[in-house]
């Protein structure tokens, strides 16, 4: 059984991680858990693991996060599930829109009524 067990941890650990984990996925922190690295977050749909929109506890790859982030940033995030219902974020980044000047202007004023030929 042990050996099987560090089989299986050794395959995880080579599999190069764009395998698992490509989908970024849309979320609101809810909670920081600094001790034990954990974050909840309101997440939407994660097709790639069949989960409907939830809030949920994920396991942080990197502690620092915990630190950088704060309860209410809107981020986006991507998740690899390591077995057995613990799930780990293993990459995250804050997607607040209104941080970008003219973002939404520029949305706003790109009409596709101009390809009609005078
Ligand atoms: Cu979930």
């Amino acid at each position: 059984m042990k050996a099987v067990k560090s089989l299986l941890l050794l395959g995880l650990s080579l599999l190069p991680q764009l395998l698992w984990a490509q989908e970024w996925v849309d979320g609101t922190i809810r909670r920081i858990d600094t001790s034990s690295q954990k974050m909840t977050i309101k997440h939407e749909e994660i097709k790639e693991l069949s989960m409907p929109p939830m809030t949920m506890v994920f396991r942080l790859k990197d502690p620092m996060w915990t630190a950088q982030f704060k309860v209410g940033d809107p981020i986006r995030f991507r998740v690899v599930d390591l077995g057995g219902g613990r799930l780990q974020v293993v990459d995250l980044e804050r997607s607040d829109h209104s941080t970008k000047n003219g973002h939404h202007q520029e949305k706003s004023h790109s009409k596709h009524h101009h390809t009609h030929k005078d």
